[in-house]
């Protein structure tokens, strides 16, 4: 494989900028090109499991979006998207164990399928790749992208313990500054880290790298409010994931605590016998009373405020705006919605 991947240049000898097709395919086409061992079958059957039925591929598009504002996409920048996409897919693993998920991207989870020792050795076998991957880029920028990786990945296992532990915490004890501490170190610090790494495989100054992890970072934290948005009022169909698995858990997700700080007395001591009930029965009373304190309106409300910072990051990157065009249009897939 060439260094850096064609089209490189348009006839005019501009710098050529991919869409998301172009990136999707060119990601999928070395990403299928793994060397897993194949034995234990069992494993190896878990491990391509994990990726295949794969998901939007956001991630390592991100990442490899954010080294083509800044010129050609490199190879380093398909090695980082790689290892982006295997440590998702590692969280994802885990994450589905975490939650009692049965289901993900419409089909039975890790665990469900083989059972949950499996699923941790899936865990375990998609990490030791990441860094593989890690391992073989070239670039002087090597030891930068791989710091900006492992605090990344620090950061998502905090936030998923800060998530298990929110779990029993009451709601008075959590604000909503806990809450979105919790999402960005879950969720919207991967996004953020694949976009600066992207960045600094292609040569951005600092300035650059900070607005790019900043477009992630905002970016990552609507992506959140909305997966728990969806989590409640989503189509399952299209989400693919079991619905109101967060209410079940007690998560403390956007809907909820929007609901605990609007609601009146009455209300709040409603929701707070509906907390204490273990069964499927509280979930409709739960959706009834998010709808009846509005947080369905918050949380579309506050998506598209985050989305709002993350666009005005977006403009600041010193590159030509049309250069930003894929990020834009990806923005508007993630977050549903057309400008
Ligand atoms: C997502 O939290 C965080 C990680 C690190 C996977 P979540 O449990 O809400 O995700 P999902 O809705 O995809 O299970
Ligand atoms: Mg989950
Ligand atoms: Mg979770
Ligand atoms: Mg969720």
């Amino acid at each position: 494989m060439s260094r850096h991947h064609s089209p490189q240049n348009n006839a005019t000898g501009e710098q050529a900028v991919l869409s998301f097709n172009d990136l999707l395919a060119a990601f999928e086409a070395q990403f299928n090109d793994r060397l897993f061992p194949k034995n234990p079958a069992t494993l190896y059957e878990a491990v391509e499991y994990s990726l295949s039925n794969s998901g939007k591929r956001i991630r390592p598009i991100l990442c490899l979006m954010a080294n083509n504002l800044m010129g050609p996409v490199h190879l380093d920048a398909f090695l980082a998207a790689n290892a982006v996409e295997l440590y998702h897919n590692f969280t994802l693993v885990h994450d589905d164990i975490m939650d009692h998920a049965p289901l993900r991207r419409g089909q039975p989870t890790i665990y469900k399928k083989f059972n949950t020792n499996t699923a941790i050795l899936t865990g375990d076998t998609l990490l030791l790749y990441v860094f593989e991957y890690l391992n073989c880029i070239q670039g002087d920028y090597k030891q930068a992208v791989t710091a900006t990786f492992l605090e990344a990945a620090l950061a998502v296992g905090e936030g998923q313990q800060t998530d298990l532990d929110m779990e029993a915490m009451p709601l008075s004890a959590i604000s909503y500054t806990d809450y979105l501490d919790m999402i960005t170190m879950k969720t919207a610090v991967l996004l953020a880290a694949s976009l600066q790494i992207g960045g600094m495989i292609g040569g951005a100054g600092e300035e650059d790298q900070e607005h790019l992890y900043a477009f992630g970072k905002n970016i990552g934290t609507a992506f959140q409010i909305q997966d728990d948005y969806l989590d409640c009022f989503g189509d399952q169909v299209k989400f693919g994931k079991q619905i109101c698995g967060d209410i079940l858990l007690n998560k403390k997700t956007f809907l909820l605590l929007k609901t605990f700080e609007s609601a009146t007395p009455a209300q709040r001591s409603h929701l707070e016998e509906l907390m204490a009930d273990n069964t499927i029965y509280k979930i409709a009373p739960m959706v009834q009373l998010y709808k009846d304190c509005k947080a369905d309106q918050w949380a579309i409300h506050e998506c598209q405020r985050y989305q709002d910072i993350a666009l005005r990051h977006l403009k600041s990157i010193s590159v030509p705006e049309a250069h930003k065009q894929a990020l834009l249009s990806l923005t508007d897939m993630l977050l549903n919605r057309a400008h």
